[in-house]
């Protein structure tokens, strides 16, 4: 006897077209305002990467990860969020981090090698960012399982890419993720490369939202440059794990327009006619379009808009320049509640070194 036991689909989410124009049957609500504000940090997260790529080349930070063309995905996906939620972020989330409250000077602080940059007031509720690949979805699972043990009813989502979904983590959180229900967003940003592996070399799968199925939970494909479905498809899911249905895998198909880091160079791995293929899809000027033919933007608020943009980044570059040398004891402080004892070691034997003046 043989039969079906299972049989799966996977949905896949688009309200706003290329052209500006949008499905009105799935948009959410969002007021004019609200709007306004989503273009407003997209615009923002483009203009810091820009501004952190010249800081860069003139050696005023360290290397970091630009996210040109991902500002969709992240900025959507942090928006359907409450105060009291948590983001549990990779390396290029700055959209999200920026809907959250991060404080610009922060964020710059911490890709000028200071740690510092990770220390943020009480209230914004954004985990250090982290660098190793795929382990961040474990520490959400964990960190959302034991808030509901605490009956905080929050909601933690947690970032990663294509490239961090082959990482044994990434699979142990998800198995864990079902198994406890888990009130936990996993947005997969799928930009289509980790530095130079492709997509099609991370999984033989047609998508990767349907990975969550097998751990025993609804996984969605969403349009990733466009911003009111992400926003569409991370609303329902953090309803449903605040209303204690368990996680959600939203899959946002987008694309990195820039290297992966400062210190990569993309036209050695693919061609210049995919990168321009991807940059009609950009997801700032589909959202223009939109409020454009919604006769919600003019030519003078996109001036004030750039103008006040320009202001905020550039008081922050100097917040950050203006900052006091850090001290020795930040780099032992922040990994533990109660610090070890071989780092208690560690710490005293540069203290002494340092005052020798070695
Ligand atoms: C555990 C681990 N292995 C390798 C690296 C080096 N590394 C940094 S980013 C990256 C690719 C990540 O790709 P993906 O998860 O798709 O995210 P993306 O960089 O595209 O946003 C790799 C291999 C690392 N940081 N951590």
């Amino acid at each position: 006897m043989q039969k079906t036991v299972e049989k799966f689909s996977v949905l896949y989410l688009q309200i706003l077209m290329g052209n500006g124009e949008c499905d009105e049957k799935d948009m959410p609500y969002l007021s004019k305002r609200q709007i306004q504000e989503i273009y407003f940090f997209m615009v923002l997260a483009r203009k810091l990467d820009e501004r952190m790529l010249n800081l860069q080349r003139q050696g005023r930070i360290g290397t970091f990860a630009p996210s040109k063309g991902q500002e969709a995905s992240s900025v959507g996906s942090a928006y359907a969020l409450e105060p009291k939620d948590w983001i549990i972020p990779s390396f290029r989330e700055i959209g999200g981090l920026l809907v959250r409250g991060m404080p610009i000077d922060q964020y710059l602080l911490y890709y000028a090698g200071d740690e510092r940059g990770s220390n943020l007031p009480k209230g914004i509720n954004i985990f250090p960012t982290s660098i190793p690949v795929g382990t961040q979805p474990a520490h959400a699972v964990g960190f959302a399982i034991a808030a509901r043990m605490k009956k905080e009813n929050l909601v933690v989502i947690t970032y990663f890419g294509d490239g961090g979904t082959s990482e044994g983590d990434f699979h142990e959180a998800m198995n864990f993720a079902g198994i406890f229900f888990a009130p936990v967003v996993f947005i997969c940003q799928n930009n289509q490369y980790a530095i130079s592996v492709p997509r099609s070399k991370q999984t033989r799968a047609s998508t990767i939202a349907q990975k969550a199925i097998s751990y025993g939970f609804p996984g969605i494909q969403v349009d990733g440059n466009d911003v009111f479905a992400v926003y569409k498809a991370t609303l329902d899911a953090v309803k449903r794990a605040r209303d204690g249905n368990g996680p959600t895998f939203i899959e946002c198909v987008t694309y990195r327009l820039g290297d992966h880091t400062t210190a990569d160079d993309a036209s050695k791995y693919r061609q210049q006619k995919e990168v321009d293929e991807w940059s009609k899809k950009d997801p700032i000027l589909r959202l223009r379009k939109y409020l454009e033919n919604m006769k919600m933007w003019s030519a003078k608020e996109e001036d004030a808009l750039l103008k006040d943009i320009a202001e905020k980044i550039e008081s922050a570059v100097k917040s950050m320049e203006n900052k006091e040398p850090p001290c020795v004891d930040d780099m032992f402080k922040f990994m533990y509640e109660k610090m070890p004892w071989y780092l208690q070691e560690q710490l005293s034997s540069l203290k002494e070194r340092t005052s020798e003046g070695e």
